[in-house]
């Protein structure tokens, strides 16, 4: 295995010595984490899977249970050679075994790579080959879909995978977790500084960027995410959003949830006919949404049957929430809203639970750390006045130095001093919150799911019948945005129609929200007056 965080750039030893002098990096790990919850309250449950249990039915798994499981899994994959530093893709739905899973890596040191359950065999075979991973796990089936077809055209693919396992349900011909050995093994407890795991960028490039968590600086966002959100032992975090996204997992999510002592509750749909009676049930206090289901439960509470009481707060981000959205959320819902404004590569801003009503509803919040440095920048990195808007660059004790094995790309994504170019368009209110007002990077943030233009038009690139394509951006009511396809076919090509592409596209494996929902077909794309296509003007036609 590779000297774990050897391949991610890291903070320079005066900014590590400031965060932990500052009590930001305490020296925390996952594993320990757990362990001591488990030791101080065993018998308080810790997730409840609704659907989870041999019949279908409600299960529960208290903290000495999933500390449990974590050695035994832990015990079981390091029989099957799992080590410390290896890469895991990990693919799980919103199940228990999520935790089990993750929890076990993170005790031997292994780093989970959290894909979603939406990606495909495009997706999921790059991670495996960029990652060098050694194993992959998966579900048997989950939404209709057989993972254990798409794990074996991976494995074809992707040469280092050595094991594919097979989390609940027939492992046909992988290895089942429920079968791997047992028997305890001494594993030493990963350094609170090493690398935790790799999340997925949004990515505005043709291939997505893997980002470097250590222990320290997500345990970090997350304490300082419990404060702000007032998440404590007592709180039911249910998890609307795939479980393996930074949002569900760390502001202040499952992981949050769970670092308190409280409850998680794994939903295992959106949909409010599913979700809204588990939050009786359960007694949910808080949960996270992208705007588009933050406005279909606006829509539904106010006829629903269901006691939502006690929700207290509700946090939407991912996306730009828009302010007449926002304002719908407490007369519907009964609970305060919290937006959120956040990226996997680190930087995660709240509104607070006691800000004014407006700032609330117009912003989208400020950061969690008085060590989070922000900076609004023109296109020569020079700062704009107070309340224009700019580029957001920002450094912080939480937020990534370097995308893991990737120095080319991170000469142009960081400055020379360490700031991460967010590709955010905002401006800063007088209060020090910050507004989203567009974006400079080329993706699409279609409801919250972040999709790089080039990844896609690569795809388009790839059918005989397209000279060039341009995939950008245009308004949706419910998504916000939508993906339109601007394509040139070849000059004599067989006519093809905008369907038979975007059929092209999903079949050549790729996770269906990334396939354009529109293709328009054109004889030229507008130019910048230096001759590049412009995107803005594609966006907008005169
Ligand atoms: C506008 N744009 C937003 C918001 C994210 C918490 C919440 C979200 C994410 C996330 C996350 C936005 N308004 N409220 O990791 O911990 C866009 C920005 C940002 C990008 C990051 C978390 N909240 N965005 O969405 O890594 O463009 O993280 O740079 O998926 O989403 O995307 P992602």
């Amino acid at each position: 295995a590779d000297v774990p965080g050897g391949d991610a750039p890291t903070w320079p030893a005066e900014f590590a010595e400031r965060y932990r002098a500052a009590g930001h990096w305490r020296g925390e790990t996952f594993g320990a984490m757990l362990r001591e919850r488990a030791a101080a309250h065993p018998d308080r449950i810790a997730v409840v899977d609704p659907a989870g249990g041999a019949d279908g039915g409600r299960r529960t798994w208290t903290y000495g249970e999933l500390d449990r499981r974590a050695d035994r899994l832990a015990a079981g994959l390091s029989a099957r050679g799992i080590g410390r530093g290896d890469r895991v893709v990990v693919q799980l739905p919103n199940t228990a075994e999520f935790f089990e899973v993750v929890f076990a890596l993170f005790r031997i040191g292994a780093l989970p790579v959290f894909a979603l359950p939406a990606h495909r065999e495009s997706e999921i075979a790059y991670f495996c080959s960029f990652a060098e991973a050694v194993a992959y796990v998966i579900p048997a089936e989950h939404g209709g879909y057989d993972y254990r077809t798409l794990a074996a055209t991976v494995c074809a693919k992707a040469p280092t995978v050595r094991h594919v396992f097979v989390a609940g349900g027939d492992a046909g011909a992988f290895d089942s977790l429920a079968d791997l050995p047992a028997e305890p093994v001494a594993l030493s407890e990963p350094d609170p500084g090493d690398l935790a795991f790799l999340q997925l960028s949004g990515g505005s490039t043709g291939t997505p960027k893997l980002i470097p968590r250590t222990h320290d600086d997500y345990i970090y966002s997350l304490r300082g995410s419990n404060e702000l959100c007032r998440v404590t032992e007592d709180s039911v975090y249910l998890c609307v959003l795939p479980a393996a996204h930074n949002f569900p997992l760390s502001s202040p999510g499952t992981l949050g949830a769970l670092y308190a002592g409280g409850r998680v509750v794994l939903c295992p749909s959106p949909a409010p006919d599913v979700a809204f009676p588990l939050i009786e049930r359960e007694g949910v206090t808080l949960t996270g949404l992208v705007p588009p289901l933050a406005l279909v439960w606006t829509e539904a509470a106010p006829r629903t049957s269901f006691d939502l009481s006690s929700l207290d707060v509700l946090l939407v981000g991912g996306a730009k929430f828009s302010e007449e959205a926002a304002r719908r959320v407490r007369p519907a819902l009964g609970c305060t809203l919290q937006q959120v404004f956040g990226m996997a590569e680190g930087l995660v801003n709240y509104t607070r639970l006691d800000d004014p009503a407006e700032t609330i509803v117009t912003t989208q919040g400020r950061p969690i750390s008085p060590d989070d440095e922000i900076l609004v920048v023109d296109d020569e990195d020079r700062p704009v006045p107070v309340g224009a808007t700019g580029h957001l660059l920002t450094r912080g004790p939480y937020t990534i130095r370097g995308y893991w094995r990737a120095p080319e790309h991170n000469r142009r994504s960081f400055t020379e001093d360490g700031f991460y170019r967010t590709g955010d368009l905002v401006r800063l209110t007088a209060t020090g919150h910050l507004v989203v007002e567009g974006r400079a990077k080329d993706q699409i943030n279609r409801g919250g799911e972040k999709i790089a233009a080039e990844e896609v038009e690569n795809h388009l690139l790839a059918h005989p019948a397209v000279h060039d394509a341009n995939v950008v951006a245009e308004p949706d009511p419910y998504l916000g945005e939508r993906t339109c396809a601007y394509v040139i076919l070849r000059a004599g090509a067989e006519p093809v129609k905008p369907g038979a592409l975007k059929a092209f596209v999903r079949d050549r494996g790729l996770a269906a929200y990334k396939v354009p929902d529109r293709v328009v077909f054109t004889d030229a794309f507008p130019k910048t007056g230096v001759g590049k296509v412009s995107k803005k003007d594609l966006r907008s036609p005169a």
